[in-house]
């Protein structure tokens, strides 16, 4: 879990003091929390129904449904069982016994057919028990928001499915008791946002610090198994702190996150992080971008970083030539340097880890053959004609064209009075002349290159024939 303190980050700071980023999963590959966290995420099981198991794919690190450059947490209902998840806060971070300190973070929903809480507990392994752990509890109950108040919850407004929340816990550990604010826009909660006001401690949790976030989900009726919530950007802070968490980091990829067949030409471009102070714009004080490329781990473990000079709105690097290689997953990652910030510096803004695979060594298609019918009952058909687009990029590609029948198998066509073939760089075509009930089967190119070959899928070729001649 990152430990990075995003001093200054944060619209009107209210108080004196550091906030904390807990976790905004960017440093994460995607996949099942329990394989790709480092234990920083936790899966438990709360004791009722049927438990999915540690390795199951209901919790996992993904890509943000409204934003594919972003990455996030979820935990999806199976509706079968109660389990959920929790992050460990690191104890400098921690809402301390006897202090005020805030919970910020937000959450997203693909259906409100869920009963699922979230908040804070004091509980290191909160493994087991389910529910009765929470401390500080909000709960998304079929379409109503609930907080819980001691003994009991209680329905103080509703939310929607498909929209990102910004929610803030803000906790007087030494009452023990919270206020909960709640919106739907980037900027920071009033006392009008507010739903919950000096809410007790759920009476069964245990006081202390409140170090872990936790999430557990329940299943009954009228819940929709495979409804996510999602969660991003969980930070803490000393004090009350209503502002919205900004990360400042470089955005906006290209290539896309996640992107495939990218060639070996490939030229690197990101959005320049925008100022905390204003998210409209560029921070200004982005001097430079620290890039980190690297095809063999997503670590970047003792890379020293290419420094690019900040300048406006968005920057590109070029990678040398040759140095992009086909059939590799790349990853890279761009930090922001502060008024020149050092790459260790904790001014340095560290960005997201993205990925893209280049494309294949051997030939690759872009558009397969499609089927062709022939009219039976026309003397002169006009030729039948497959096509397969292609690339192939380390070397030029040739192309085989096969026919399959039933009982035949494949035969190598070669070009004469009744076939003829073509090809150019990136399309090949065969053509059938006075195609009739015998040239009936299943067309396919093999496209062989230096590397190796690529086969297209089949595609058949069909004559239309009249079964029965209607009686004048
Ligand atoms: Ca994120
Ligand atoms: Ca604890
Ligand atoms: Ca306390």
């Amino acid at each position: 879990m990152k430990k990075l303190i995003f001093l200054g980050l944060f619209i009107g700071l209210a108080v004196s003091g550091q906030s904390a980023l807990v976790d905004d999963f960017e440093s994460y590959q995607p996949g099942v929390i329990s394989q790709v966290t480092g234990g920083n995420w936790v899966p438990v099981y709360g004791g009722a129904g049927t438990d999915p198991g540690a390795d199951s794919t209901v919790r996992q690190i993904a890509v943000d449904p409204t934003n594919s450059s972003n990455r996030v947490i979820y935990v999806e209902t199976n509706n079968t069982g109660q389990y959920g998840m929790y992050g460990v806060i690191p104890s400098a971070d921690a809402i301390k016994d006897g202090t005020i300190g805030t919970l910020f973070c937000q959450f997203y929903v693909t259906t409100t057919a869920l009963d699922q809480s979230f908040g804070l507990t004091s509980i290191d392994s909160p493994t087991s028990g389910g529910f009765a752990n929470f401390n500080c509890q909000v709960a998304l109950v079929r379409g109503n928001l609930l907080v819980r108040n001691g003994g009991s919850s209680q329905t103080v407004g509703t939310f929607q499915a498909n929209t990102w929340y910004y929610l803030w816990i803000v906790v007087n550990n030494s009452s023990n008791t919270y206020s909960v604010y709640i919106k739907t826009t980037p900027s920071p909660a009033t006392s009008a946002d507010r739903v919950a006001t000096d809410f007790a401690f759920r009476t069964s949790g245990t006081d202390g610090d409140l170090d872990r976030f936790y999430t557990i989900a329940n299943y009954g009726s009228n819940i929709t198994a495979g409804t996510r919530l999602h969660f991003d950007n969980i930070v803490t802070s000393p004090g009350e702190n209503l502002s919205v968490y900004v990360s400042g980091a470089a955005f906006n990829p290209s290539p896309a996150n996640g992107a495939t067949n990218v060639p070996l030409d490939v030229v690197l471009s990101w959005n320049t992080g925008v100022d905390p102070a204003n998210p409209e714009q560029v921070n200004p004080n982005i001097t430079k971008h620290y890039l980190y490329l690297r095809h063999t781990e997503p670590n970047f473990v003792g890379m020293t970083p290419i420094t690019i000079p900040a300048a406006g709105a968005s920057a590109s690097y070029t990678p040398p030539a040759l140095f992009i290689e086909a059939d590799r997953t790349y990853y890279w990652r761009v930090d922001e340097s502060i008024n020149d910030s050092s790459p260790t510096d904790p001014n340095t803004i560290r960005g997201g880890v993205w990925s893209f695979k280049t494309i294949p060594a051997v030939p690759y298609i872009e558009e397969q053959p499609s089927e062709v019918r022939v009219d039976g009952s026309n003397p002169t058909p006009p030729p039948a004609v497959f096509t397969v687009k292609f690339r192939s990029e380390l070397s030029a590609a040739q192309p085989t064209w096969k026919k399959y029948a039933d009982g035949v198998n494949d035969t190598v066509l070669t070009a004469g009075s009744k076939y003829s073939i073509s090809w150019t760089d990136t399309v090949t075509t065969l053509s059938i002349s006075n195609p009739g009930v015998s040239d009936q089967g299943y067309y396919y190119c093999v496209l062989t290159n230096l590397t190796g070959s690529t086969t297209s899928q089949q595609a058949p070729l069909i004559v239309n024939r009249l079964l029965a001649r209607q009686l004048q």
